[in-house]
């Protein structure tokens, strides 16, 4: 009993059991498809690739991109087997509850903020600066008090001059999508299958159109020769771009956290997650090959790259589209990652982590409101003020953390519970949760000193939360 007191799978159902029926099951694969996707495609790559190649990699981005799919491939096949087994929401926290006990499942459950929160924090600030690029391009200009935080570069002029108070654009969407998901999941799946469906066009249209207009000189060096700085450039740039880059493939994980409206979840979890890495993957490696073959390297560190890429083929006009497509898909990032926070917060809730009032169900919406109106303020308020670099390696760090837990989970429910039925199985068993620490370990020791210094700050503040309130608050399982 206490902090390495675990649940069994039946007490978690047990406890989840009246909230359940509350939910609605509509969800099938193909939605989960969909929801995998509008998270994954993002500001990651629209915004983060283009940097990453110009300061760490360069044209051997693609590799990056490559060694991190590999990561997330590992982690991915850990996610589908558990979530299969544990059909519950929550992601990894509840499968580190049922695995490793409370304490982990808290520290879990507090480095998810970092991946779902403050990740729709990151791609806020990112919808901004393209929003404001847009309305630009229209002869509309934002003052640049309310264009960007105050430690933020001028959007608008595109200097370092910081003359921002704080970020509104990002406040304002942040508001609207929160307002979206209080108002219920099926409303909210299919505004993000429409979104999906533009952004995913506009990701095939550059690639198709790009293609043909490659100068293939930009490719060489395709390895630009490391500058003396450990992670810029050569192998150790592509292995710290790799970290980097991690971000644009946060989200595949979102699709377990819905396994409460998943009408078979057995089948439709691990199928949703493999389904949308896969297509992921394929779509970022010929996107990033496009985009480095298009423009040098050297001149994608903007905001917007893909406007700088396109600006080399004869269709300038493009512009317009493909930032309004890209827009779009930021959007549906951001409503994926704040309906999968609600839903931890929920579950955490229920257990008693946190307190009641994050599971109180909407009489007539059915969804957890008050959580979404909590999580609305405080996710706004980060847009708000911090500067998108510090919240995008917080991001990768926390979600590279959790990722690697789940694999262990899966290795230590195994030895735990070899019984337990499990409708899908990670192959090659245990080199594939092997793989899936190291790589996840590995992008994350590559992402520097000053990112593990603020993750284990987070982690102690989560710390004294557990041991100040959680724990004397927690249903104690046999
Ligand atoms: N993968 C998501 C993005 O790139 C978080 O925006």
């Amino acid at each position: 009993m206490g902090i390495w007191s675990k649940k069994s799978i039946e007490d978690l159902k047990s406890c989840h059991e009246e909230k359940n029926s509350q939910l609605t099951r509509t969800l099938t694969t193909f939605d989960l498809i969909l929801i995998g996707i509008g998270c994954v495609i993002g500001a990651g790559i629209f915004s983060i690739t283009g940097i990453a190649a110009a300061e760490n990699a360069g044209p051997a981005i693609v590799i990056s991109f490559i060694l991190a799919s590999v990561g997330c491939a590992f982690a991915g096949l850990c996610y589908s087997e558990l979530a299969a087994m544990i059909p519950i929401s929550g992601s990894a926290y509840t499968y580190a509850y049922v695995s490793m006990g409370e304490l982990v499942a808290w520290l879990i459950g507090w480095s998810l903020i970092l991946e779902y929160a403050i990740g729709a924090s990151t791609v806020a600030i990112s919808w901004s600066a393209y929003a404001i690029s847009f309305l630009q391009d229209f002869g509309i200009i934002l003052p640049a008090e309310i264009a960007a935080s105050p430690w933020q570069h001028n959007p608008i002029t595109n200097t370092a001059n910081h003359t921002g108070l704080f970020n509104l654009p990002a406040v304002l969407i942040i508001v609207v999508i929160s307002l979206i998901l209080i108002r219920g999941i099926r409303h909210s799946a299919s505004i993000n299958a429409v979104i999906v469906l533009i952004k995913v066009s506009v990701v095939l249209v550059f690639i198709g159109i790009g293609i043909f207009y490659i100068n293939p000189e930009n490719y060489v060096p395709f390895i630009p020769e490391n500058t003396g700085t450990f992670g810029s450039f050569g192998w150790s740039g592509i292995l710290r771009a790799s970290g980097v880059i991690f971000f644009a493939y946060i989200g595949f994980d979102a699709i377990s956290t819905t396994a409460l409206e998943t009408k078979d979840p057995n089948k439709s979890l691990p199928r949703g997650i493999l389904g949308s890495l896969t297509i992921c993957t394929i779509l970022f490696i010929a996107f990033s090959f496009v985009l480095t073959g298009l423009a040098n390297y050297k001149d994608l560190d903007v905001a917007a790259p893909v406007a700088v890429a396109i600006a080399n083929t004869p269709f300038p006009w493009l512009q317009q589209i493909i930032k309004l497509g890209i827009l779009a898909g930021l959007t549906s990032v951001m409503l994926v990652l704040l309906l999968g926070q609600s839903r931890i917060f929920f579950v955490m809730a229920c257990d008693g982590m946190l307190p009641k009032v994050f599971s109180r169900l909407h009489p007539s919406f059915h969804t957890p409101w008050i959580c979404n109106l909590i999580l609305m303020i405080a996710v706004a308020v980060i847009a708000a003020f911090t500067p998108l670099s510090i919240v995008g390696h917080m991001t990768s760090i926390g979600t590279l953390m959790a990722f690697t837990l789940v694999c262990m989970g899966v290795m230590i429910l195994r030895y735990r519970h070899p019984e337990y039925p499990r409708p899908f199985k990670v192959p090659l068993f245990p080199f594939v949760p092997i793989m899936g620490i190291l790589t996840c370990t590995g992008m994350m020791a590559f992402l520097g000193l000053s990112n593990w210094i603020r993750l284990i700050s987070w982690l102690l503040v989560g710390l004294c939360i557990y041991f100040g309130y959680s724990r004397h608050q927690t249903k104690h399982f046999n």
